[in-house]
């Protein structure tokens, strides 16, 4: 769809370095080398080898190996950008991406930022910024205040006009951190000083405001992209309902069983907003939608990992649009030119463990790696078979992203391509995405931004294949299985590889494996009294002293972990006879904190 534009043989830049890593830095070369221009990598340490460096046709040497020592190396970024005489950067997502002293050190270099001017990237900075700049155009937010909270009473006074139950929010926060929700009066104070203590936690700072709170929301949001010439057009609009823990696991475009007439309400409400910040460049305005009406949230001011979606539908090139109007070219075609055709679902394939439905981390080698293809099928990632995830860094693999001519049939796509999809040496979240995807309530388009976790049951999932290892060095444990020959039923011994004993190895897809407690390694048995903690992390607040008396369900000890805060209940009635660990320790998943006298024993 790019009308009366003339193909553009001359490159829009000569070289542009790539800021970023995985995925979506071999998304950016890529258009680089479509549109001819040159390209140049920054890598750290470990990534040396990796696939964006091999693709580049320069690269440079950050150091280190945390992304804090490479990636977000400040100085060693610049001084890598004026040794190789790029003329852009693009950011990616993460990192330096919403970094406004970074698009602000480049524009002084003299080099072009691929993205929107520092002063947009402040105003959607923070959320309260963000919000008076969209009521400043008439796009309005979830009932609520912008005024800082300093007092319980302000949240009392909301709540008698609003009703309950309320969001209190970090002003500076992201990625839904400090968020709590606040049910009924009573618990004003405690969710006040929980919001603050994860915002100070995270963000550094404290401040908080408040919403009313959505109890079944779906998270939609537009793409939108304005030219440095004041056209804005948005591309469509996603759906990424379906997440968990602030982890989205499955996108799709367009945002589904939403009427027309409200979908182009929002995209131009989300131009007004781009258009009121004096955008440019690629963005997302993010909307909560409920019972046939939206709350404009916040802007992510940066390309996204979910922008194939929109492409697909689009038949836009956001990537190479992106570099073209950093080049001061004009968007050449208006609203009236994007048209909306099928359906297209994204899936994350991350390397993590999901087996019990925990979802940790599993780097480590990929063994083999064999993409899907065919009809309506695309495969974005930062890696090959042989190449390394590595624990200090994203553990995205890839993005899987199917289109369809409509979202039953991308749907019966996305499946049958994740199933001929073969990741080993590392666990991967495809069998919590095929959940989702086999799952009715999402063929309904029933779901919403809560129903994988409560209402998806992933405690029975597998894990998939860690490894299909066959490494005769590796210890073997004995394992005695039945067997049934001509109807008769044999113990048989088998000497398996320990790997091979964590979780069920073999190829990907979902796998049963015997149920596991959530609660992880050494945890208590339901009604014991020995609370512990579920995983490894940091005790941020014991509410408990020995003898006090408790009751199931209330929470004996906060666990940040994870990036969250985790209320750990009590699973009896009884009086506290031991605190473990006080507030600042570091437990480890199974550590016993409080334990508790069941009454009557
Ligand atoms: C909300 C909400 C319900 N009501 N605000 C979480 C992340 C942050 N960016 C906004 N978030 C939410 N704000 C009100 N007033 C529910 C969420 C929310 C959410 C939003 C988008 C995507 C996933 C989410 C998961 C849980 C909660």
């Amino acid at each position: 769809m790019h009308p009366e534009r003339p193909v553009e043989l001359t490159a829009v830049f000569s070289k542009v370095l790539i800021a970023n890593r995985g995925e979506i830095a071999v998304r950016v070369i890529r258009a680089c080398k479509e549109l001819g221009v040159g390209t140049v990598a920054v890598y750290s340490e470990l990534d040396r080898d990796a696939l964006h460096v091999r693709l580049a046709d320069e690269a440079f040497a950050l150091g280190g190996q945390t992304a804090a020592e490479s990636y977000l190396n400040t100085e060693a970024i610049l001084d890598a950008i004026t040794r190789s005489g790029a003329e852009a950067v693009h950011p990616g997502y993460g990192f330096f991406s919403e970094n406004a002293d970074f698009a602000r050190a480049i524009n002084d270099m003299g080099v072009t930022f691929i993205g929107p001017k520092p002063e947009a990237i402040e105003v959607m900075g923070d959320k309260i910024s963000a919000r008076e700049a969209a009521e400043k155009v008439g796009v309005e937010g979830v009932p609520g205040t912008t005024d800082l909270i300093t007092d319980p009473q302000q949240v009392r006074d909301f709540g008698a006009e609003h009703g309950y139950p309320i969001a209190i929010k970090a002003a500076y926060g992201g990625g839904g951190r400090g968020m709590k929700v606040v049910e009924s009066e009573d618990a004003i104070e405690a969710q006040i000083e929980s919001a603050q203590r994860e915002a100070l936690a995270y963000f550094a700072r404290d401040e908080i405001y408040m919403e009313r709170y959505l109890t079944k929301p779906r998270h939609v949001e537009v793409q939108v992209m304005a030219d440095s010439h004041g056209t804005v057009v948005y591309l469509g609009t996603r759906d990424c309902s379906a997440q968990r823990r602030h982890q989205k696991l499955i996108e799709e475009a367009p945002a589904p069983g939403i009427a027309d007439d409200i979908l182009a309400a929002m995209g131009a409400d989300a131009c007004k907003v781009a258009v009121g910040c004096d955008y440019q460049n690629a963005g997302t305005v993010e909307f909560l939608y409920e019972d046939g009406a939206y709350y404009y949230l916040e802007m992510n001011t940066r390309l996204q990992v979910e922008h194939p979606a929109s492409e697909l539908v689009c038949d836009i090139d956001l990537v190479e649009t992106q570099l073209r109007v950093a080049a001061g070219e004009p968007l050449g075609f208006t609203q009236d030119d994007v048209t909306i055709r099928g359906h297209a679902i994204e899936v994350r394939i991350n390397a993590e463990d999901v087996a019990g439905g925990a979802f940790l981390p599993s780097p480590g080698p990929l063994t083999a790696l064999t993409p899907p293809d065919g009809y309506g099928v695309r495969w974005d990632a930062g890696y090959l078979a042989g190449d390394e995830i590595s624990q200090f860094y994203d553990n995205l693999v890839g993005k899987l992203i199917c289109w369809g001519k409509d979202r039953d049939t991308a749907i019966a796509r996305t499946i049958r391509a994740l199933e001929e999809l073969v990741v080993e040496g590392v666990a991967t979240t495809i069998p919590a995405d095929l959940a989702i995807l086999r799952h009715p309530d999402f063929a309904a388009i029933e779901h919403s931004t809560k129903w994988v976790e409560t209402v998806l049951d992933l405690t029975e999932l597998g894990g998939s294949a860690p490894a299909a290892d066959t490494d005769e060095t590796e210890p073997k444990v004995r394992r005695d299985v039945d067997v049934e020959v001509n109807g008769k039923r044999f113990s048989v011994a088998m000497w398996v590889p320990e790997s091979a004993m964590a979780a069920p190895s073999g190829g990907s897809g979902a796998r049963k494996a015997p149920k596991r407690s959530s609660s992880g390694g050494g945890a208590a048995a339901a009604g014991s009294g020995q609370i512990a903690a579920p995983m490894q992390g940091t005790v941020v607040k014991v509410n408990v002293e020995v003898g006090d008396s408790v009751s199931p369900g209330e929470t004996v000890f906060v666990l940040e972990a994870m990036k969250m805060e985790n209320n750990v209940e009590s699973d009896v009635e009884g009086e506290v006879a031991e605190v473990r660990h006080a507030a600042g320790d570091s437990v480890g998943g199974g550590d016993v904190i409080v334990v508790i006298t069941p009454a009557g024993a």
